[in-house]
């Protein structure tokens, strides 16, 4: 054999045994690929690959594409993903503890919600755990608005408004203001939008810009009601199936990609509030009146989710207040 036909085969020979023991994960995502969670975890997801050499090669799909978004936790507990991002607060449902992150007005700026995460993080790693679920890492959405077709200056205007929701706090916040709320992923909104099944919604400029909400909405008030998560999450029994090279490399991609992600976030903020405004709508903050009815609604909200969450809620609370 000459020696590059036998450089060649040797190199073949590595591909074929290095694959041998490749594992593919796709991993499933509810947000557009655009998205900059989405693009976070792309960049995860090659991190992990590259950094595994081949071991472990992670696809993702945007945009609920393999599965929607609110069936991606069960598709990963279930092992028919190994893998897989959603939104912490989406399984409010499930734990009342899943909703830490949308309690209005308790951390409404970024370093105030990242003390509440560091507050509330052991908790909910030891919540998923005990659902067969590992957390790997987690990433906080922009400071969540309120999107009308139309001007509202107070609570009283947003009676019989049609409103989608995304989690129990943002369908709870929906009833206290006397709208009908309605729940889609944001997949789903810019159809909803156009054909009026909602004509409303609590979100963040990011996703208002992801989805051209302004061919639909005119109105975003900047209320900074909270900021929720994102988590990146994988089945339990894979990762002990993963070996410890590989655990190490996939701990370092996450944070990595936690900390990318954090500041994509905070950057995105303003960014894309300025794309909505470009875009033909009004941004604004909510005017007094508008800004203190929230505020009645969410002491209200905020005395509910203390109650349903319990002891390890009211601690998440105190330790973030310092307390
Ligand atoms: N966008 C997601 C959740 C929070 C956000 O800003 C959504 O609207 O579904």
């Amino acid at each position: 054999m000459s020696k590059s036909a036998l450089v060649v085969a040797t190199a073949i020979a590595t591909v074929w045994s290095a694959s041998a023991y490749a594992e593919k994960w796709d991993m499933p995502l509810a947000y557009a690929a655009s998205n900059f969670h989405s693009e976070t975890a792309a960049a995860f997801a090659e991190c992990v690959t590259t950094g595994t050499g081949g071991d472990i090669e992670i696809v993702t799909h945007a945009s609920g594409s393999l599965f929607p978004g609110d069936q991606i936790k069960r598709a990963v507990q279930t092992g028919q993903a190994p893998i897989g991002e959603r939104l912490l607060s989406a399984h409010q449902n499930e734990d009342a503890l899943f909703g830490f992150d949308s309690i209005p007005f308790l951390a409404t700026s970024f370093d105030d919600h990242d003390r509440l995460w560091e507050a509330a993080k052991p908790a909910y790693e030891e919540l998923l755990e005990s659902q067969g679920l590992t957390l790997l890492y987690s990433v906080p959405w922009p400071p969540q608005g309120i999107y009308f077709n139309k001007p509202v200056e107070s609570v009283a205007d947003m009676e019989g408004v049609k409103f989608r929701s995304y989690n129990n706090a943002t369908a709870r916040l929906a009833e206290l203001t006397g709208m009908l709320p309605v729940q889609i992923e944001a997949a789903e909104i810019s159809q909803a939008f156009a054909t009026g099944v909602a004509d409303s919604m609590i979100s963040s400029g990011a996703t208002g810009y992801d989805r051209k909400v302004w061919e639909s909405l005119t109105n975003f008030y900047t209320v900074d009601a909270w900021i929720p998560r994102n988590y990146v999450f994988v089945n339990s029994d894979v990762w002990s199936g993963v070996s410890d090279e590989n655990k190490n490399v996939i701990e370092g991609c996450a944070k990595l990609a936690e900390y990318a992600g954090y500041w994509r976030a905070v950057q995105y903020t303003d960014f894309t509030l300025g794309e909505l405004a470009k875009n033909g709508m009004s941004v604004e903050a909510p005017s007094e009146q508008l800004a203190s009815d929230l505020r009645e609604i969410g002491d209200t909200m905020t005395e509910e989710w203390l109650s349903d969450a319990g002891e390890t809620g009211q601690k998440i609370v105190d330790t973030f207040r310092g307390n």
